[in-house]
């Protein structure tokens, strides 16, 4: 419960004329998450569901649950009980029976598989790899001008290491055709309506069959908890969440770009405009767009929150990450971006993962200051001091700026 004291203490500092007002908007402010979006969007209330801690709930049906920032100061890990939770259609699994699941492969293949989890994992020796899952709505509450989308916060992000086998070596399993364009994806999630699309999702054979996506059945050394697609995800390290498929049942092998009315989330969804920064002038639609693939570079503060309070003498501390060169530097700012400093950087747990770092710094004079965090990738990508726009809101990555009170 400190987390619902924390933040009603910050929501009455931050809005002073309603810390002034009768007690049922300070009952409602004890349970608002205080995540900096909660005025437009309404209140975020925290909840309890199967195998998690308390979230942050975004939506009800189906669920849709973002992590507590405070979370992240844990360590690069992201516990299972933490971990964010994002569906798309409303019929989820309450639970899955092992002895019928089965994971099929099919289409353009030589020899079509019905695969039991034992039968996966002991297909190939299993991988491992610790990556982030990050949502391409994240952050979406901090675009400006707002963009329609779920008004999330910077929860809906995750590390984890994760142990499967290599997609490649089930599809060698089952022999690609010649021609083979595309896999796509499906999991056990359904959609209520017909005219629903389902939740499919395709990658390039090419991708496919580079080594790096997984079919994992297990998350940080457990068992995949239900939210986050027991009993097999497709883990794709460096792209966004959308292609992590959750309760993975079919894959398919295609001899084109998938289309038609359940490869929604690829032809219409999940698309950014297609030119160098994926961007577009704020209101406008891009003339062309591509789907969404790798993760830009991203830093955070994660040892204190926006309206938080340091001793002139305090160490801060947090995460960053890119789409898979790992990350270069850590650069961190006390005065609002005028001097730059490194910060040391973590234990280096993979290309795809958390890099956690770290900065003693003193501060001069008490009262506000504006922290800052820039990340630099062995890439050579820098974060952007200013943010660019695109009409869905995904794949912020601007330097963020916490404003803290020195006492
Ligand atoms: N089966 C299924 N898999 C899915 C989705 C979904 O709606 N259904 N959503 C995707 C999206 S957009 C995201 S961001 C991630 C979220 O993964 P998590 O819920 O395990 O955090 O799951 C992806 N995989
Ligand atoms: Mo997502």
């Amino acid at each position: 419960m400190n987390d619902a004291i924390g933040s009603r203490r910050r929501f009455l500092q931050g809005t002073g004329l309603f810390a002034m007002v009768a007690s049922p908007l300070a009952a409602l402010a004890a349970i608002d998450t205080d995540e900096g979006v909660t005025f437009a969007a309404g209140p975020r209330p925290l909840v309890n569901y199967p195998q998690k801690r308390l979230m942050i709930r975004v939506h009800t049906r189906p669920p849709h649950l973002e992590t507590p920032f405070e979370y992240f100061n844990e360590g690069a890990i992201t516990a299972n009980d933490a971990f964010f939770v994002r569906y798309h259609l409303a019929s989820i699994p309450l639970a899955v029976d092992l002895a019928t699941y089965r994971l099929e492969i099919k289409g353009l293949v030589d020899r079509p598989l019905s695969l039991s989890l034992s039968d996966l994992k002991a297909l190939a020796p299993p991988v491992e790899v610790v990556a982030v899952n990050q949502c391409s709505g994240n952050s979406r509450g901090f675009f400006s001008p707002r963009v329609f989308g779920a008004q999330l916060s910077n929860g809906a992000m995750g590390n984890a290491r994760w142990v499967g086998v290599p997609l490649k070596a089930v599809l060698e399993k089952a022999g690609v055709g010649t021609g083979a364009k595309q896999v796509t994806f499906n999991g056990l999630d359904k959609p209520v309506l017909p005219s629903t699309p389902d939740f499919r999702k395709a990658l390039d054979i090419d991708h496919a069959l580079n080594g790096e996506p997984l079919l994992a059945w297990q998350m940080n050394g457990k068992d995949l908890p239900l939210l986050n697609g027991h009993p097999v995800k497709l883990i794709v390290p460096g792209y966004f969440g959308t292609y992590w498929v959750k309760h993975l049942s079919e894959i398919e092998v295609i001899d084109h770009v998938f289309d038609g009315h359940d490869a929604f989330f690829m032809t219409t969804g999940y698309r950014v405009p297609d030119n160098d920064c994926q961007c577009v002038a704020p209101w406008s639609a891009a003339a062309k767009t591509r789907p969404i693939s790798t993760l830009p570079t991203r830093s955070f503060i994660t040892s204190v929150v926006d309206g938080g309070t340091l001793r002139r003498r305090a160490e801060l501390k947090g995460i960053a990450f890119d789409g898979g060169s790992g990350i270069r530097n850590v650069e961190v700012s006390i005065d609002g971006g005028r001097q730059w400093l490194d910060a040391a950087l973590g234990k280096d747990l993979g290309r795809f993962s958390f890099r956690e770092w770290r900065m003693p710094v003193t501060f001069l004079l008490k009262g506000q200051a504006t922290l800052m965090v820039r990340a630099t990738s062995n890439a050579g990508e820098t974060q952007p001091m200013t943010a660019d726009w695109n009409p869905a809101g995904y794949r912020r990555h601007v330097v963020e700026s916490t404003t803290v009170t020195i006492a």
